[in-house]
């Protein structure tokens, strides 16, 4: 059965029948894809992709971490074994002058590298990507159905693509605060005790404070976020790994950011 290809010491982690929501992978995810989109804005700018970056970890490498033995914290090393892809898009519309200053891109820049923009090779690229992964695959993104997703949908559908199919998707921002809620919840069933004045942060900056008591490096790139968002997963992956077998849904479920009926043809 499946339970018992589990390696060992895996006997700790919930199967994935115990909780499972209708739509989440009928099998275990093998496979995590971290994605992180920058792009000319927030939201109600109706922002376009200008940088995008996976990384795929595969499933084993966060049950079977690595340390480094010189640290006597015995914090996971970074996974070795990762696929990664990471580019470069020219948006065709002005950035917001914060998102230019955060990202450190520009209209000028990325027109003088002759940057392409976001079209069919892109989807050759994303969708070669995860073919060399092994399925279920789930993309991983923190406020991933707050912004990565929906905005991932929105240049896909002005290609004439509809979705992504066998693709999962999950939110590490609605996982943490999840895990944090259930620990919660059993602190006071242990303890008879009040709820726990919780003013935790879940920033993506502030969840690696939390864990590493320094701020990360090269925020607002899209890889230095990637490497960002892993480095936070590992730090609880056994519990982030069984709340997204539970709880990932199929990327075609999500809906875009915005309708891009619009034509923003007056730029540049
Ligand atoms: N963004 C923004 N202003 C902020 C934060 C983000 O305009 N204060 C936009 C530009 C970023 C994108 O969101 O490229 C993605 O954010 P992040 O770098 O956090 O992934
Ligand atoms: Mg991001
Ligand atoms: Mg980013």
């Amino acid at each position: 059965s499946e339970r018992a290809e589990q390696p060992e010491g895996a006997a700790g982690w919930a199967g994935r029948n115990m909780c499972a929501a209708s739509e989440s992978p009928s099998r275990r995810i093998e496979t995590f894809v971290f994605l992180d989109l920058e792009a000319t804005g927030l939201p109600p700018s109706r922002p376009k992709i200008t940088e995008l970056c996976l990384f795929a970890v595969a499933r084993h490498a966060f049950e079977n971490p690595q340390y480094d033995n010189r640290d006597s914290k015995r914090m996971p090393l970074f996974p070795r074994l990762v696929d990664k892809l990471c580019f470069c898009i020219n948006p065709g519309k002005p950035f917001t002058p914060a998102a230019s200053s955060i990202t450190g891109l520009s209209n000028e820049e990325l027109a003088w590298n002759k940057k392409q923009s976001f079209n069919i090779h892109v989807l050759h690229m994303i969708t070669a990507f995860f073919n060399r992964q092994s399925p279920p695959i789930c993309l991983v993104a923190h406020n991933g159905c707050g912004y990565d997703f929906p905005l991932l949908k929105v240049e896909l559908s002005a290609l004439g693509i509809s979705g992504l199919d066998d693709i999962y998707c999950a939110d590490t921002l609605k996982a943490m605060k999840a895990l944090d809620s259930k620990n919660n919840q059993l602190h006071q069933l242990l303890y008879q005790a009040s709820p726990l004045r919780s003013k935790k942060k879940y920033s993506l900056r502030d969840l690696y404070y939390r864990f590493y008591n320094v701020y990360p490096l090269n925020s607002h790139s899209a890889e230095g976020d990637v490497m960002t968002l892993i480095s936070v997963f590992q730090q609880c992956a056994a519990d982030l790994i069984c709340w997204m077998d539970s709880n990932a849904r199929p990327f075609n479920t999500i809906r875009a950011m915005y309708e891009e009926n619009e034509k923003y043809t007056s730029f540049p």
